[in-house]
């Protein structure tokens, strides 16, 4: 495993932004795991973090020219991206977007550089079954950009069907949006990360059959 996987998911469970439990998804499926970017709550732990997100990025060696953070938890992730990449000699565009239309001030509903002609990179959180960046690819190409990839910390690598998933659907998300699109999508880690991880640490070893079942179900065949 990639040196930055494993420094983002000991990151994760030491900002408690990954737990383990009984948690309802925005799709209905109920999952054992859940991460929640939202815990990256201080400068140091989003610098650290968006750390794994330039390092996963310069691994896969994407071309881009402006960040796109989509409503809401993209926003402080694209933003603070932006900063790792500043740090690193690339002063980068960013755009972010308002999930309400404003009808006064500045107007619209995209705040920062114009997507104009731009080739878009989106950052995100989690991809699950791919909802959120279908929003974000069609907010993109509406402001006049082009999508050049999606990078994400955590692909959570499931099929992208309904809740109970058939085997001709076992493709995940990230996969589907990949080929449809035609991008690359950039996960920090996967879900099969985290289960190579939760093999090798003590903290994870109880969590591990309840992960495989999961997978089992709602996992995708790749
Ligand atoms: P999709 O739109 O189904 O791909 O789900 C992605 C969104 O689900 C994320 O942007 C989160 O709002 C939420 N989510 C998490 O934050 N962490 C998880 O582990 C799982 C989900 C989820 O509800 O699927």
């Amino acid at each position: 495993m990639s040196e930055h996987r494993t420094r983002f998911l000991q990151l994760a469970l030491r900002a408690d932004a990954l737990r383990f439990g009984e948690f309802t998804l925005k799709s209905g499926r109920v999952s054992p795991y859940f991460f929640n970017a939202g815990r990256f709550d201080s400068g140091a732990a989003l610098a650290e973090l968006v750390r794994c997100y330039a390092d996963a990025i310069d691994e896969r060696g994407v071309e881009f020219d402006l960040l796109f953070g989509p409503a809401y938890k993209g926003i402080p992730l694209a933003s603070a991206l932006a900063c790792e990449y500043a740090r690193r000699g690339r002063d980068l565009p960013l755009a972010f977007n308002r999930k309400e239309a404003k009808a006064h001030g500045e107007g619209g509903s995209l705040i920062g550089a114009s997507l104009e002609g731009r080739r878009v990179l989106i950052v995100d959180d989690v991809i699950t079954a791919g909802t959120a960046i279908r929003e974000a690819l069609s907010i993109i190409a509406a402001a006049g950009g082009t999508a050049a990839g999606i990078v994400i910390a955590l692909d959570r690598q499931e099929a992208a069907g309904g809740v109970e998933v058939g085997d001709d659907e076992r493709r995940s998300a990230a996969e589907t949006v990949a080929l449809e699109h035609g991008l690359p999508v950039i996960a920090v880690a996967t879900l099969g990360d985290l289960l190579a991880f939760a093999a090798t640490d003590p903290r994870l070893g109880e969590h591990r059959d309840a992960l495989l079942d999961y997978r089992a179900r709602y996992g995708s065949k790749a």
